[in-house]
């Protein structure tokens, strides 16, 4: 571990790791272990490690990692979420009505698609690092028990990756309904061990909302369609995570709010994105990043994480997702998202 810190020191890394993991955290960190599985500071920093061209660079390995090595996750949540002080406290959940935020492209002019989700994790267990098979597959047979009691319209099947036929497969993660395989960041996380073991998606009827089992987290719960119509979106989500939520007991801090395996989720662990095609922005790369950092947005490619852009398509969503409510950061994308059409009508 010293030698691939040295190395990571030495690079040209601009990952929140790099600059947050001092020679003087990382020494009173090194020797200290999470009291119930045993997790280590190599097991929160090896994608970063590894991956010198991470973004963030650090993952935790179960719950305890946030406390036991928080001299190193504070000030990664503090940057990454916009300024959540060490000192600050996640607000109590609240949702909020979905009828509040209005479709965001009422006539089609700019908004493919429309992808709400959040994740969870399982209370007692530890992420991806620290998870043996046999947790894989508990964790997969506790998430089926509790989507079988989903009903109406959020009623479907899951889908085990083992056995599942590759063209299936590969046409659920074209159609953006299923998770990438072999994410280089998650597997020197650790996030790929026993794949495709305790590994699956659960698609309901009408194709608009799913859930992944064992990704990146334990549990993700998304909903999604075509448009602009984001609060009927985020209704769907909502209501199926308050379905699951009376079947399974998730993992919530007082202060960093719902657990996730990535620091970047933590809070509400919500993602808001839109698919969208700003042409005259997207000819004026500056003046879009500016305006993204202004509405505190993220640019992702159409595959999502670490992709291109394909025919102009951007996934663009929520940067923060700690130190808001759900509902505020709903607003906050949906203002952004606004403000970014309306610059685009601007730009012509
Ligand atoms: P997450 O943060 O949910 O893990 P990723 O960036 O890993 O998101 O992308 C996961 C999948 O979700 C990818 O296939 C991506 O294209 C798809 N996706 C994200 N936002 C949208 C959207 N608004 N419409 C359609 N697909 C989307
Ligand atoms: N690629 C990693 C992940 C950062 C946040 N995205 C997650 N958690 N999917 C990085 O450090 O850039
Ligand atoms: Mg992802």
């Amino acid at each position: 571990m010293e030698e691939s810190y040295k190395k990571l020191v030495d690079s040209k890394s601009k990952s929140l790791l790099k600059k947050h993991l001092t020679k003087k955290i990382f020494d009173k960190l090194k020797t200290k272990t999470t009291p119930t599985f045993n997790s280590t500071l190599m097991h929160c920093i090896s994608s970063g490690l590894c991956n010198h061209d991470s973004g963030v660079g650090l993952y935790a390995p179960d719950a305890e990692a946030y406390k036991v090595f928080a001299d190193l996750f504070d000030p990664v949540i503090e940057e990454y979420h916009k300024g959540f002080k060490k000192t600050d406290k996640q607000p109590k959940p609240c949702f909020g009505q979905g009828k509040d935020f209005e479709n965001l492209d009422p006539d089609g002019n700019f908004i493919v698609s429309t992808r709400v989700r959040c994740g969870r994790a399982v209370k007692g267990f530890p992420f991806n690092p620290c998870l043996r098979e046999r947790d894989y597959l508990e964790l997969e047979s506790k998430l089926c028990k509790a989507l079988m009691t989903l009903t109406c319209e959020h009623k479907g099947i899951y889908m085990p990756l083992t056995g599942m036929d590759e063209a299936v497969q590969k046409q659920l993660i074209d159609d953006h309904f299923l998770f990438k395989q072999g994410d280089r960041f998650l597997a020197a996380a650790g996030a790929s061990r026993f794949w495709p073991t305790g590994r699956g998606i659960f698609l309901n009827e009408p194709k608009d909302f799913m859930v992944w089992c064992n990704e990146e987290d334990h549990i993700r719960i998304i909903a999604m369609e075509k448009g602009g119509d984001l609060g009927r979106v985020y209704n769907r989500m909502v209501a199926g995570v308050e379905a699951l939520g009376k079947e399974i007991e998730f993992s919530r801090d007082e202060r960093l709010g719902y657990l996730t395996f990535c620091p970047t989720n933590l809070g509400t662990s919500i993602r808001a994105s839109v698919h969208i095609k700003l042409p005259n922005l997207m000819d004026q790369p500056e003046e879009l990043q500016k305006l993204a950092k202004e509405y505190r947005l993220q640019i992702r490619g159409t595959s999502g994480e670490h992709s291109e852009a394909e025919d102009g398509v951007h996934d663009i969503s929520n940067q923060r997702r700690i130190g808001l409510t759900e509902y505020e950061i709903i607003k906050e994308m949906h203002d952004g998202i606004k403000g970014l059409i309306e610059a685009e009508c601007k730009a012509k």
